[in-house]
Order: structure tokens, then sequence, then C-alpha cells
């Protein structure tokens, strides 16, 4: 009987040396080890043995077995290299032949800026933060210290989805997120984004337009590194000789508030200033309901106007320009895409 088992290692051994495909190799599989196959048959003619020599019968059975799994898979793999390899012979790429041009787009003139302040706030140390544009009216405002019927929520009028939830007027509610979640640590990021307000679409206005908000809290910050930041990001953006114009202005969540005009020469030799950002040292009460102590911890705020700079740095008239989808006023802003 184990002499069987070794001619049938050996007629499967030739089969599968001389089999070239795998439809070959599967009869063999077929033909040998399936329900119905040789050693199928060989296992039935066990029953014709004597008891005590069962055992070992079977072992050899399916030890042969095992083998011969092995022998076809070993020789499946060779195959599937070999098709692998004529494969790659035969698709060689003639780089000579002439390739379909296709044409490259362009970054959006406001991801430039967007990009360009993130890069510059980066290297000082700044982390880049995201916040929701579907707001709750908790962050928007009620944490930014509008409390209801505050008459300054009136300046930021926007669209609700339901009563308390609505479309983020600023990046300014990502300031509350972040003193939460930062748990009277010092903190230092940016956070660009779009925000929205019922504003009426006019030269310098949009109804949805992008803001990159700053927020730095530690211990000892002043008036002074507020306004050193922004000194430096406008001379960043419009070269080393840009002024900028610091005015009082009223924000509820900092005090003091300014808004800062950066300063363009006209021909004529008069001056234009164009407001770009509100900013201001972070409001106490603003502070408490972030969970950091007043008493301790102090800060400064920005939120930059991106569609302002942009309108600035690429001397664009009107805002509306940057929503027209418009490729020949877009395409005219190559901006790096490596
Ligand atoms: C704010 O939105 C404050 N959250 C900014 C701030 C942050 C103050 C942190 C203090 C501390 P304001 O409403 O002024 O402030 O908007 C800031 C900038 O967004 C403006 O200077 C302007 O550049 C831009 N902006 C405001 N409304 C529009 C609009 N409808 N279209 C285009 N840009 C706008």
């Amino acid at each position: 009987m184990s002499n069987n088992i070794e001619k049938l290692k050996e007629e499967i051994r030739l089969k599968v040396e001389e089999a070239l495909t795998k439809e070959e190799l599967e009869i063999i599989r077929n033909n040998y080890l399936s329900k119905k196959g040789e050693f199928a048959k060989l296992m039935a003619s066990m029953k014709d043995l004597p008891n005590e020599e069962k055992p070992a019968f079977g072992k050899l059975v399916n030890e042969a077995k095992t083998l011969i799994e092995l022998i076809l898979l070993d020789k499946l793999s060779i195959i599937k290299d070999k098709l692998l390899e004529e494969k790659l012979n035969n698709e060689k790429i003639d780089i000579t032949v002439k390739g379909d041009k296709f044409s490259l787009g362009t970054i959006h003139p406001l991801n430039q800026v967007i990009e360009d302040l993130e890069d510059f706030f980066i290297a000082m140390g700044y982390e880049v933060k995201e916040g929701p544009e579907v707001e709750l009216d908790l962050y928007n405002f009620e944490m930014m210290n509008f409390s209801e019927g505050h008459p300054a929520r009136d300046m930021q009028d926007t669209f609700y989805v339901e009563d308390k939830v609505l479309l983020r007027t600023h990046t300014s509610p990502v300031q509350a997120r972040t003193m939460l979640d930062s748990k009277n640590n010092p903190v230092k990021i940016i956070c660009p984004g779009k925000t929205y307000r019922r504003d009426e679409d006019d030269l310098t206005h949009s109804h949805q337009f992008m803001q990159i908000e700053g927020l730095v809290i530690d211990k000892n910050i002043s008036f002074a590194n507020l306004k050193d930041t922004l000194l430096r990001m406008v001379r960043h953006l419009f070269g080393e000789k840009r002024e900028i114009r610091v005015r009082p202005s009223y924000f509820p969540f900092v005090e003091p508030g300014v808004e800062v005009d950066v300063v363009v020469n006209n021909n004529d030799g008069t001056k234009r200033y164009i407001e770009v950002l509100g900013a201001g040292l972070i409001h106490p009460e603003v502070l408490r309901m972030g969970g950091y102590d007043p008493k301790e911890f102090s800060g400064f705020a920005f939120g930059i106007g991106v569609e302002r700079i942009a309108m600035l740095k690429y001397n664009v008239e009107d805002i509306r320009n940057f929503y027209l989808n418009d490729l020949r006023f877009l395409q005219q802003f190559k901006g790096d895409l490596s």
C-alpha cells in the first residue's frame, strides 16, 4: 500500500513539473486531491486493511497530500512570476510617444493668502486649528461675551439652521472651543475658515467670506505683543516699509479692542486706509468662561479678513471677483501647485 502512495507521489510530481498553466495545475489538483480524486480512493481502500495498519496508512496518505499541496503551490507561484515577467516585458513604456496635454489648475488667490499666512504663523510657533462652519450660538456669541439681546449681535446677523444653530459670523468661536480644550495651558493658534453674514454684497463685502483667527494666551501678554505681531504680518505681506493704522474699536470679547487698517499711498500723494482686521486683548470674562483665571493669564486675539488682504495684495477692486469662478480672473494668479 505504501508503495502505491510513493508511486502516486512520483506520478504527480512529474505532471506538476510538466504543467505550464494555472489551468493545468487545477486539473491535477482535481484529479488527485478532490473528493473523487486518487487520494480519496486510497483513503476509501483503507477499509480493506487490518485495523492495526490503518492509523499508519492514514498518516502516510495525509503527509503525501500535504506534500502535493506544497508542490502545487510552489509551481503556481513559478507560473505567476513567469506571467508577470511576460506582462512587464510586453508592456514596456515608449517614452518617445507624444503624451496628452492636460492643463494644470492654479491655487485660488484666497487660498494662496491663507497658505502664505499659515507658513508665516507656523514659523512663529503657532498651531493651525479648524472649527465648524455650522456653529452653536453658545460659541459664536454667548462665550464671546455677546449675551442674548446684546446690541453688538446686530452687526453680525447671519443665517440660522435652527434657533440656536447658525452659520458662524466670524472665526472667533474657535477661541472658545480652543480655550475649553486647552484646559488652562498656554495657547498659540490660528484658525482659517469660511464665515457668513447677512451683509449686502458690494465692492468690499460678501455674504460669505474668509477669516483667519489668531489666539495667544499666556502669562504677561501685552498690547505691545499684539501690535508687534500684526506689524510683522503686514510687513511680511506687503513689504518692510508698509505702515498700519490702529484705531480703537469695540468687540465684546476684547478689551481694549482695535481695528487695523493697512495704509495705501495713492498716486496723488494722499493716503488711503483699508481695514483688514479686528483685534484686541482678550476680555477677562471671555477668559473666565474659557476656564482661565484672568488674574493669572492674559492674551490677545485677532481676526483677519482674507479677501481684504487678497484685494490689497493683488490689486483687486471688487471682492465678488473671488467668487465668480471666472477663469479669466483666476488664471492670473499662478500659484505654485507643487
Ligand atoms: C470680527 O469678525 C471679529 N471676530 C474680529 C476680531 C477677532 C476682533 C479677535 C478682536 C479679536 P469684524 O466684523 O470687524 O470683526 O471682521 C473682521 C474682518 O473681516 C474685517 O476687518 C474685514 O476685513 C472682514 N470682513 C468683515 N465682514 C466682511 C464681509 N461682509 N465681507 C468681507 N470681509 C468682511
